[in-house]
């Protein structure tokens, strides 16, 4: 079992998926995906509702590309939660969809935060002689490096040394592309700021088909803001943030095909990335309402 009243070591989390799995062997698999730069395993958790049926179309979530953000694998860990240890609630998000979770995609820095550097964001490789890390989020090979990322290594928004230079972003790359066909929803959780955020991240231009992406994203405000009474802003990343090539949504969405792509920046907390214990439950609940709606509609329309 896992506890939202703490944000988990990464080492916890993967026991928590070692679990899951042994629990439930006819509605779960753990798949170690590669190694970070540090040697940790990059943990997949498939889940599905046990009726034997492959080749379903797939959810895929990810969270934990930046390191200080750890609300956002305690998001994903209240999803993993809800889909597994709370099936017959949720049984509707698993008939004709499966759901492939990672996490945590930068072990390396989101360990760095818990026994270095709280504000740590980067990846850990080593990017020059002088500084460390690469952005993960600017390291993705769509108009890598056009627009919003740093060419120099110390930066936060360093995009690295080439396109895909960080295991982890290779990791990522390969499981979507894996999922070619079947991907219809990627849904990447960061914090924080109430925003959720659809392409295009390198240009102002929308997608042709960026109303479909409004309709989900729009469904997942909605239904928070009914809940709890918590405003999202909804829009492309280019034109209610900012400017940021290289980011995995828009990958997800211009190269490995999938329709709907999705960043959600969680909340705040008291200092930005540091949620109180006590809010660590109503956020990660209040989340979990969100992407329900929006995997609903996307299971509607795909
Ligand atoms: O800048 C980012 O990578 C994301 N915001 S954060 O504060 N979590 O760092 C937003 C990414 C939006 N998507 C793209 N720009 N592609
Ligand atoms: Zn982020």
């Amino acid at each position: 079992s896992i506890s939202f009243t703490a944000f988990h070591r990464h080492a916890e989390i993967n026991a928590y998926l070692d679990e899951l799995a042994k629990a439930y062997p006819s509605r779960v698999t753990v798949q170690t995906a590669g190694k970070s730069y540090e040697n940790r395993d990059l943990k997949t958790i498939t889940i599905s509702n046990g009726d034997g049926k492959s080749g379903k179309n797939v959810i895929f979530l990810d969270a934990g590309i930046h390191a200080r953000e750890w609300i956002a694998p305690a998001g994903a860990l209240y999803v993993i939660y809800q889909l597994v240890e709370n099936f017959v609630s949720n049984a509707d998000l698993l008939k004709d969809y499966d759901w492939v979770i990672l996490p945590v995609v930068n072990p390396d820095g989101y360990e760095y935060t818990h026994t270095n550097s709280r504000m740590w964001r980067k990846t850990r490789k080593p990017a020059s002689s002088s500084c460390y890390g690469t952005d993960a989020n600017r390291n993705f090979d769509f108009h890598w490096g056009e627009v919003g990322a740093s060419s120099y290594s110390c930066a936060d928004t360093f995009k690295g040394t080439t396109a895909f230079s960080e295991p982890e972003t290779k990791i990522v790359r390969d499981l979507l592309l894996g999922l070619l066909g079947r991907g219809k929803f990627y849904l990447t959780l960061h914090s924080y700021g109430n925003y959720l955020l659809y392409p295009w991240g390198w240009t102002s231009d929308l997608p042709s088909d960026w109303r479909a992406h409004d309709e989900v994203a729009q469904a997942g405000a909605a239904a928070i803001m009914k809940s709890t009474g918590t405003e999202y802003t909804v829009g492309s990343s280019t034109n209610v943030l900012y400017a940021a090539a290289g980011g995995s949504d828009d990958y997800a969405f211009g190269v490995a095909g999938f329709p709907v792509s999705i960043t959600m920046e969680l909340p705040a907390g008291g200092t930005g990335f540091d949620p109180t214990i006590a809010e660590i439950l109503p956020y990660v609940s209040e989340t979990w309402t969100g992407i329900r709606a929006m995997a609903q509609k996307v299971i509607e329309k795909y």
